[in-house]
């Protein structure tokens, strides 16, 4: 066996933002750079000695030869097992559920989720724990720390492994095992879900759209849609996984998913849309002609879980980021449970979902998971909603509407400025901060402040505080916007502006979001100045 320790020296920067380290694929194609971040995760570990790491991607540009190097770091370093993915693809939920049921050390997931990809796109490295979920701040920070004073790594010199073959190899004393990637997924999936009903949904003629964004869940959807659930071949478009995902940006939202939006308002369309991101892990839902916002869904599933099999006996608890909408605390509220309010990104959920305090947990970002993982799980979702699609007998729509009649409607939006000049941003946000002092209680309108602050959070298992997470301003009809700057960008920076407002009255609920909220929107600039520091008259993105 040939372990090579290699003299190298730090980089700057390698510090995991909201879901891991994400940069250029140039950056990483840099000599040392992975292995530097690779080594850095392995020095802030302990015990890991012979134990198992699972590692897959989602199989954009630079999946496969990152993967190669990570498993001769991780031989070297003395790793016993690595399960990889077949071809190196696993979703992010599904690396989740390989961790939890073969109870591995941890693993590693190469991912830069909804950022586009390729030679000239983004990559990026993602470290889960023995509970399958992403790394809390605590481990995040360690890495950080390593990443800036590493001088060395371990790595084996041996053969590349052939990836596309199931079956067991060897590197150094290290078992490499392809094992299929969809297999334990789709398995956990049958276990949640009334799969009679819903293949009886499809053979009764129901018709769907699931866009894959040619990332990594066509293959997923292709097995559990169209082979065990009967839905007509050709349910699932752009299934095949392409390392520059055909030239998209796989963000399964109004603006990016356009080819599946224009299929379901347009003529004939099927009753049912649904895609999912680069790595598996988000989800957006569809009726014909009809968008269901992602805090939306989110409440109308804890509404409804009693109607899955997996969620038959209630929930626990919910757990939903600070800027998703409020809409999920009114069920919360009418089933007598729990709800936290935690901070962007889905490693505040692991702690909730660990002590058993929450059942499902969502994101505004078109993010909904459950305890059954430990990562917001895109096709999870699809299959909750076909449950209750099969159970119900309604439509999208109807659904959405009745839910709306019972708990009122909490009007949603939100608003992102990509790409803009982060100095800029940073002064946006300095200066938003600056004028919090003077905002208590001033009126606008309408609108009279309640309270304003820059979010901070203590985990109520580990008592752990987490800060600067997102400036927010709360009036007194119970309206909020939110400011943040997101954390999972490569360029420049992305401001995101969140608003919210209940709407009690039936009357109003058929209301175009952005019509809603328009005076919302306009206070949104007046007072963080947003149109004077980016010098965009509207955002790139809305949601
Ligand atoms: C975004 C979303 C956040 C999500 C994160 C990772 O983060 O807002 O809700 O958890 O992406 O999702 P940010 O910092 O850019 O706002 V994924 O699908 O990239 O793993
Ligand atoms: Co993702």
């Amino acid at each position: 066996m040939d372990i090579k320790t290699i003299n190298t020296s730090a980089f700057a920067g390698q510090k995991p933002g909201t879901s891991g380290l994400r940069k250029k694929v140039t950056i990483f194609q840099q000599q040392h750079y992975l292995e530097n971040f690779v080594q850095a995760i392995f020095n802030s570990l302990t015990n890991f000695q012979g134990k198992t790491l699972v590692v897959g991607g989602d199989g954009r540009y630079y999946n496969k030869t990152a993967i190669q190097t990570i498993l001769k770091i991780a031989a070297a370093n003395g790793f016993g097992k690595i399960l990889v993915g077949q071809n190196g693809l696993l979703s992010t939920p599904a690396v989740s559920a390989i961790i939890r049921k073969r109870q591995a050390f941890g693993g590693i997931v190469l991912s830069a989720s909804h950022n586009p990809g390729g030679p000239q796109g983004d990559f990026g490295i993602k470290y889960n724990i023995s509970n399958g979920g992403p790394a809390p701040e605590k481990v995040t920070d360690e890495i950080y720390q390593h990443s800036q004073t590493i001088s060395k790594y371990k790595i084996i010199d041996s053969p590349n492994i052939d990836l596309s073959q199931l079956g067991i190899n060897k590197i150094g004393n290290m078992q490499v095992e392809v094992i299929d990637a969809i297999a334990d997924y789709a398995e956990l999936m049958e276990e949640l879900f009334d799969f009679s009903a819903i293949s009886k949904l499809f053979s009764s003629g129901f018709t769907m759209c699931f866009d894959a964004m040619h990332a990594v869940t066509g293959p997923y959807a292709k097995t559990i849609l169209e082979q065990k659930l009967g839905a007509t071949i050709g349910t699932v478009v752009n299934g095949i996984p392409l390392e520059d995902f055909g030239g998209g940006h796989p963000d399964p939202n109004l603006t990016y998913a356009h080819d599946l939006v224009d299929i379901m308002y347009g003529k004939d369309a099927p009753q049912f849309g649904a895609a999912s991101d680069g790595d598996g892990d988000r989800n957006m839902i569809l009726g014909q002609s009809f968008f269901v916002n992602p805090s939306d869904s989110l409440a109308i599933l804890a509404a409804n879980a009693t109607l899955a099999p997996g969620y038959k006996d209630g929930l626990a608890g919910i757990a939903r980021s600070m800027p998703t909408s409020e809409a999920v605390d009114h069920v919360a509220e009418s089933l007598k449970i729990d709800c936290y309010e935690t901070p962007t990104g889905w490693k505040f959920f692991g702690n909730l979902l660990d002590a058993k305090l929450a059942t499902l947990c969502g994101e505004e970002s078109f993010g909904t998971g459950s305890s059954h993982v430990r990562e917001k799980d895109g096709l999870w979702a699809v299959l909750f909603w076909l449950n209750i699609l099969a159970v119900s007998k309604l439509s999208v729509e109807d659904i959405v509407y009745k839910h709306w009649a019972k708990y009122g409607r909490n009007i949603y939006s939100r608003h992102d400025y990509e790409g803009i000049d982060s100095e800029l941003a940073n002064e946006l946000m300095e200066n938003l901060y600056h004028t919090f002092s003077s905002l208590k209680g001033k009126k606008f309108g309408r609108y009279v402040v309640e309270y304003c602050d820059d979010f901070s959070y203590i985990d109520p298992v580990d008592h752990s505080i987490s800060q600067n997470q997102g400036m927010r301003i709360g009036f007194q009809d119970g309206s909020r916007i939110v400011f943040r700057l997101s954390g999972t960008g490569t360029e420049g920076a992305t401001l995101r502006v969140y608003l919210e407002s209940f709407e009690p009255d039936t009357t109003k609920h058929h209301l175009d979001s952005q019509v809603a909220l328009a005076d919302l929107i306009k206070l949104a600039d007046k007072i963080a100045k947003i149109k004077d520091y980016t010098g965009r008259d509207k955002p790139s993105v809305i949601t």
